[in-house]
């Protein structure tokens, strides 16, 4: 597969244009039929493409699953990394993150430097990605792991910084997230203030688990939405949100 995911976000955000990628927890996969039936789903609803990884694996399942996404589909793959562990060359790209939201230097560069040999002999596409975590009600593993303090969900001016910072730095993605079955996605408002600070695309995700959410994050300036709990628990929400993915790209061919 040719390297050309950063482009299309690139190029995408330059248009208005969203992106939906589902995240695959290899943890939570029990049996690879049903993970078979939800990449049909995918294909058959434009997804556009799969994550892969969690802060916290305990399973070995990831190759399988890489492996399975390619037999039925030919959707890009890209690794979603909680540790310099879960590298795994058979995607096609990789989340190069780094925690700038928080403190750990561990996360900010030490996991990266041990990373960036295997990385650099794949085949990967590497997207530099800054990972800011916003704070939930509730704490989510990633704050957990990460060892680190989210923002606070109130405080745009330090969110909309870090993201500036980021983007200074080099980076070429901003990835916010509440953490993966936070009980509140992201609110619009720190979205919007975000996205207006930045030139680059801005990912969002954590705690969308509907389409109302869906909507509401993609209109207050995501460039591409991530859900991974919401549709472990009800898969039809792929589709509805694929549908209102799809309906706001086509109101930009109609205008
Ligand atoms: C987690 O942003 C992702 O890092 C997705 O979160 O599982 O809550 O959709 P959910």
């Amino acid at each position: 597969m040719t390297k050309h995911i950063l482009e299309t976000l690139q190029q995408r955000r330059l248009s208005n244009r969203k992106s939906f990628a589902v995240l695959i927890d290899p943890d939570k996969i029990s049996d690879t039929g049903s993970l078979v039936k939800l990449i049909n789903i995918a294909v058959e609803n434009k997804v556009d493409f799969f994550l892969v990884g969690g802060s916290l694996l305990t399973g070995s399942n990831m190759r399988q699953i890489i492996q399975l996404i390619k037999d039925h589909s030919q959707l890009p793959v890209i690794l979603f990394p909680g540790s310099n562990l879960h590298v795994d060359v058979t995607a096609d790209a990789i989340l190069f993150l780094s925690l700038i939201s928080g403190r750990n230097p561990e996360l900010l560069i030490g996991q990266q430097v041990i990373a960036a040999p295997i990385v650099k002999r794949s085949n990967l596409e590497v997207l530099a990605t800054g990972y800011i975590l916003i704070n939930a009600d509730n704490q989510t593993t990633v704050s957990y792991m990460s060892n680190t303090v989210p923002i606070p969900a109130d405080k745009y001016s330090v969110a909309v910084c870090t993201a500036m910072a980021g983007e200074m730095l080099g980076l070429k993605l901003i990835y916010m997230d509440a953490g993966s079955g936070a009980k509140f996605p992201i609110s619009p408002k720190m979205i919007a203030a975000v996205r207006k600070s930045i030139d680059i695309p801005l990912i969002v995700g954590g705690g969308i688990d509907s389409v109302t959410k869906a909507i509401a994050s993609l209109k207050a300036g995501a460039d591409m939405l991530v859900i991974g709990n919401g549709i472990e628990k009800n898969p039809n929400l792929l589709i509805e949100v694929s549908d209102a993915v799809n309906s706001l790209n086509q109101t930009l061919d109609i205008h």
